[in-house]
């Protein structure tokens, strides 16, 4: 109730707003409105998507993870990531300001088959897509990228290197996946921030230079 009577006051002046934060010389530049952009982070389960989105958000990011229980055990195979303990349920949301003006959304989809009914909705209005994909189990992400391949969105390949894991060069896996040579594919670290902006940047040239005028 409080916060209602705050709020009348505030509109109808009778009580002086908080000070606003400073604003950036970007941000009162009218010539310059930043262009806002969603990204869609796609791949197989527990490859690094929620990773990747919180590594590089500048808000909190929304996540929607949820236990995991012994009655997955079947279904949802953890050999390669055993410390992982939750899986999305829905999706990941993030933001980042690239250049002051250029903003991209992210939303991080739920890797496990049972969720996938709800790509088609994540995708809606995306310039194009990360597909995540670790190479011990390179399988896991044919779904995904025939899932691009199809509905024609632009894709990029970001293998997210583990600990642990053999080391191939970007050459080798786009040889065994057959990407296409005009298809960016990069070796990320999904949890360092700079690795995964310099992921998205070249997602957003390779979107730009596909896509028509
Ligand atoms: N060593 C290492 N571990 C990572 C890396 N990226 C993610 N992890 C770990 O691997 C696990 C899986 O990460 P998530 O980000 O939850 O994977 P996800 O793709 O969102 O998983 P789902 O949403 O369940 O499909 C977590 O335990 C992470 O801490 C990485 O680059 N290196
Ligand atoms: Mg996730």
């Amino acid at each position: 109730m409080d916060s209602v009577v705050s709020d009348v006051s505030r509109v109808t002046g009778l009580v002086e707003p908080e000070p606003e934060e400073e604003l950036k010389a970007w941000q009162t530049d009218r010539t310059r409105a930043p262009i806002a952009t969603k990204i869609v982070v796609a791949g197989g389960f527990g490859v690094g998507k929620t990773t990747l989105v919180t590594a590089v958000s500048e808000i909190a990011p929304l996540q929607t993870e949820a236990l995991m229980t012994e009655a997955s055990e079947e279904t949802d195979d953890l050999t390669a990531t055993p410390g992982k303990t939750t899986t999305t349920v829905a999706m990941d949301f993030g933001r980042i300001t690239l250049d002051d003006d250029l903003v991209l959304y992210l939303f991080g989809t739920p890797g496990q088959q049972r969720f996938w009914f709800m790509w088609d909705d994540l995708v809606r209005g995306a310039i194009g897509a990360v597909v995540m994909a670790d190479t011990r189990r390179l399988s896991d992400c044919f779904p995904a990228l025939d899932y691009f391949e199809s509905c024609g969105l632009p894709y990029m390949v970001a293998v997210n290197h583990f600990d642990g894991s053999e080391r191939f060069q970007p050459e080798d896996v786009r040889e065994a996946l057959t990407i296409p040579p005009h298809i960016p594919v990069m070796i990320m670290d999904a949890r360092r921030r700079i690795s995964a902006i310099e992921t998205l940047l070249a997602l957003v040239g390779h979107a730009l230079a596909v896509s028509p005028e």
